[in-house]
């Protein structure tokens, strides 16, 4: 079904509660080949003081109905209007409940936009976040609108022996013609967004789990046939989840059973329908030969992010879909928690950090600007954006900064209990920590309503007679697309005074201006503050906004001796990573502004030496040392030039430095890259992982400096696991793409592991990624190989999506031919899934940024993709946004 009108603006201020109450639904599926029949059955209840000519309005989209009946009776025609997207039914009774029976067909066969019913492998499974429900049956689809369910599920044994629903399953049977059927019932009210149907052949993996208070939860994580082996991973993680959970916020499982199902055709990560997490299988199978460091982190990731969504999500949801980082922004900031208490927390905060600036930072700088909590939309599925996710999760964590543990545990208990079973929202939320914390946050919450990222300013001073240090600190807020307010924000701003020691020295201090000191922390309220510091003995080193404890951008004028101090003294170790990494970014930035072939160095040899030092330490965490090697991504130095970028030149100037560091430590590299122990077995621990991704940071470094991919090649050849199978290749793909030692590994790879659709994916991504101008013909005939198709999300976005998003070169290749193709692309896959094309179509939206010559033809571009005839309501939203 293609949508194709325009779509309303929904806005925030409109809202109203619904006039019937939702009791309960009682469904039906009946899967057969080809079609489904729905049978629902929902009791409703006119609200109190709502008009008795007050008629029931529900959500179709693209349904045909069959037959509708109140309360046991067939309604005439009269009494109803259907089309497509909707459906009325007037003079309903007065008082009382009453039921309403309809009956209705769908396709799951022809549903390629995977929303809603659909098959995927001969697997029936359903996507009801945002707007799914309503292409499965009639319905108020929003999510105030909560109501237990039973769901019975009937299909042909053989085809389907697994049918899975949400909730505690409550009765099986046999049926006649080879068929049978399985009631599930989920007692916990919730909204259609989180109604889930499975059913296929499918494998599993059992387990169980005691909770707390020693009720055991029967766990299942389900499989494409042959593949439950590979979830062994999944399961232990859900099994840490859940423990960690209690421990940590003492929320415990609620239902009997607790499943998990992997899908091939999945357009996002995963979803935490009630009872019945449903995962795009990328997330869930690991086969140890297979996978690699980071496809387990992913996995452990998304199984804690929606396990967590039971509390923070299911049994308190939304009342909106303009609070949707109530339960984003928290459940990411959970997930977070959850990877630094089971792996290494500074390591977990630089790559949280790193993604927000790589992600949010741009949507936040650009055209699709949006708040953290919109005041409207017209397309629900464009705002699952890094914003709602990433920054939501940032705002929460900036309330634990200024709340402290103990108050933000009280504050998040209270909430929990205030609100177990309520649509809630975000001011629901604030209210418990200001209740929690004994204070006011209504100027903090100004970080859900005004867009953009601020700029957090902070000079210093030294007076030697009087031994004092004083700090001055400004914020300011630019306007930008969405044109929300730019008034002072709460900033709690961690900081410390370094000795030349490398310890944090104390002193007494007096402020000016709008902030207050609380330990560690400096919470500046209002444009600018000053904070006099006395009693010290010398000049110490400021080191400022520690573990990133607001999401601004930072601008700190200070000497590159004191950062290359503080990255080798500071005891907060995420702040010794970002004064070398600032460090370098500035320097790429600065080199990247400078012409061609000026003949000076992209980096300071003094910057290089203090790189090279913290990557040759031993003693310091190698996962640590492998994050301080990983250069700032090319889109993030793009993004500190604000204008007139040349994306050829920024990947020169970090290819040099690139070339540069590895040749001034090239000993140490391949000390580093050689000494591993290839031999030892594979575990996916976090310590062996931090070896790993040193060991691959540093091969290719070697291999920069020497330019010669013999050492990688080896690495390929030699490898025992998929991370170093990976590391060596994508050296070979990137740095020698077109050689004979590419090309030939390339081959090889697709040879032993074109079994493997996840495998594939990695041999399909690497070339289209290749930062070469000849990567648009690669990704042409990537395009065009028999195993390349427009239906699995996940291939598309790893040829498709991953070449217009990371592949800088190519896709702005001067001649505009990486934007025609990726156009090309997106035309033809609009029609078959318009929610994945809205995704990839967000690339054009930094078109602005760039050099005269490539934003014309960005701008041409994303014209041509506007008059694209039948665009979808997704597609045409991000595009006509991103003109703006
Ligand atoms: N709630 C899920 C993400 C999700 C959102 C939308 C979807 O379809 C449009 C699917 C999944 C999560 O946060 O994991
Ligand atoms: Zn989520």
């Amino acid at each position: 079904m293609q949508r194709t009108e325009d779509g309303q603006i929904v806005k925030l201020a409109d809202y109203r509660p619904t006039d019937f109450v939702l009791l309960g639904v009682d469904m039906t599926l009946r899967l057969f080949e080809g079609h489904t029949d729905v049978m629902t059955v929902l009791a409703f209840e006119r609200r109190e003081g709502v008009a008795i000519d007050a008629p029931l309005g529900l959500d179709g989209d693209g349904l045909i109905l069959d037959s509708i009946a109140l309360d046991g009776e067939i309604l005439s025609p009269a009494r109803y209007d259907a089309t497509p997207d909707a459906l009325v039914v007037r003079e309903l009774p007065a008082n009382g409940p009453f039921e309403l029976r309809l009956e209705n067909r769908i396709a799951p066969e022809e549903n390629t936009e995977l929303m809603g019913l659909y098959r995927s492998n001969g697997i029936w499974c359903t996507q009801c976040e945002a707007e799914g429900f309503r292409r499965i049956t009639y319905f108020p689809d929003r999510p105030d609108v909560l109501a237990p369910y039973r769901v019975r599920i009937e299909a042909e044994k053989a085809v389907a022996p697994v049918l899975l629903s949400n909730g505690n399953p409550i009765e099986t049977g046999e049926l006649p013609e080879g068929r049978h059927y399985a009631v599930w019932d989920d007692p916990f009210k919730k909204p259609s967004y989180l109604f889930a149907v499975v059913a296929g052949d499918l494998d599993a993996l059992h387990d169980s789990f005691v909770t707390t208070s020693g009720r055991t939860v029967a766990l299942g994580v389900y499989t494409e046939k042959g593949r439950a082996p590979q979830a062994a991973y999944a399961m232990d993680a859900l099994k840490r989840s859940m423990a960690w959970d209690e421990r940590r916020f003492g929320r415990e499982y609620d239902l009997d059973v607790f499943n998990v199902v992997a899908i091939a055709d999945f357009n996002m990560g995963a979803m935490e329908n009630k009872g019945l997490n449903v995962f795009n299988h990328k997330y869930v199978l690991l086969d140890q030969d297979l996978a690699t460091d980071g496809d387990y982190a992913g996995v452990e990731t998304v199984i804690a992010h929606e396990y967590f969504h039971n509390w923070t999500g299911n049994r308190i949801t939304c009342r909106d879909w303009f609070q949707l980082c109530l339960k984003e922004g928290l459940t990411v900031y959970r997930d977070q928690e959850f990877s630094a208490d089971e792996r290494e927390r500074t390591v977990q905060r630089i790559a949280s950090v790193r993604r927000l600036k790589a992600h949010q930072f741009p949507e936040d700088q650009g055209p699709l600007q949006h708040p953290v909590r919109p005041a409207e939309y017209r397309e629900i599925n464009n705002f699952y954006t890094a914003t709602v996710y990433d920054k939501g999760a940032e705002v929460v964590r900036m309330i634990a900064t200024l709340l402290g543990e103990t108050d933000f545990r009280a504050g998040m208990d209270l909430y929990f209990e205030r609100h177990d079973g309520d649509a809630a929202t975000i001011e629901d939320f604030i209210a418990c920590f200001e209740e929690a914390g004994g204070l006011d946050l209504s100027q903090f919450s100004l970080w859900y309503a005004q867009a953009g990222t601020p700029t957090l300013t902070v000079t210093e001073s030294w007076d030697p007679e009087q031994r004092q240090h004083t700090v001055s600190l400004r914020q300011s807020l630019a306007r930008g697309a969405a044109g929300t307010g730019t008034e002072p924000m709460v900033v709690p701003v961690r900081f410390g005074l370094v000795g030349g020691n490398g310890e944090d020295r104390h002193a007494e201090s007096e402020v000016s201006g709008a902030a207050r000191l609380k330990g560690d922390l400096i919470v500046l309220s209002g444009g600018d503050a000053t904070i006099t510091f006395t009693g010290l003995s010398d000049r110490p080193y400021l080191s400022v906004l520690r573990d990133f404890s607001a999401p601004v951008m930072l601008d700190h004028e200070q000497s590159e001796a004191e950062r290359l101090a503080l990255g080798r003294l500071d005891p907060n170790l995420f702040n010794r990573w970002r004064a070398l990494d600032d460090l370098i970014a500035e320097g790429l930035t600065l080199a990247a502004r400078r012409p061609l072939g000026d003949g000076q160095p992209a980096l300071k040899d003094a910057i290089v030496d203090a790189l090279l030092a913290t990557a040759g330490d031993d003693e310091i965490d190698p996962a640590f040392r492998a994050q301080a090697l990983t250069l700032p991504a090319e889109t993030d130095i793009a993004r500190q030039l604000r204008d007139n970028v040349d994306p050829d030149r920024v990947h020169q100037v970090a290819d040099a430095a690139r070339a540069a560091i590895g040749t001034r430590g090239l000993a140490s590299f391949e000390r580093l890259s050689a000494e591993r122990a290839t031999t030892e077995p594979f575990s996916p621990d976090a310590a062996s992982v931090g070896r790993r991704a040193l060991a691959n940071a540093a091969l290719a470094y070697r291999c920069a400096a020497t330019g010669d991919p013999a050492a990688a090649l080896a690495q390929y050849q030699a490898a025992s696991n998929m991370t170093d199978r990976l590391g060596a290749l994508a050296i070979l793909a990137h740095r020698f793409s077109g050689d004979d030692a590419s090309r030939s590994a390339l081959d090889d790879f697709y040879r032993r592991f074109e079994h493997d659709d996840l495998v594939l994916d990695k041999w399909f991504a690497l070339q289209a990624t290749a930062p070469t101008h000849d990567a648009v013909e690669t990704v042409e005939r990537l395009a065009n190989h028999p195993r390349f198709t427009m239906r699995n999300p996940n291939r598309v976005r790893t040829v498709v999506g991953s070449f217009a998003a990371v592949n800088q070169v190519a896709f702005h290749r001067p001649d505009g031919a990486g934007y025609r193709w990726v156009a090309d692309k997106l035309a033809a896959l609009d029609r078959i899934n318009p929610q994945i094309a809205a995704r990839i179509a967000t690339t054009f939206r930094a078109w602005r940024s760039f050099e005269p010559g490539r934003r014309a033809k960005l701008k041409e571009t994303l014209r041509q993709i506007s008059e694209i005839k039948g665009l979808s309501k997704d597609l045409k939203d991000i595009v006509d946004r991103s003109r703006k």
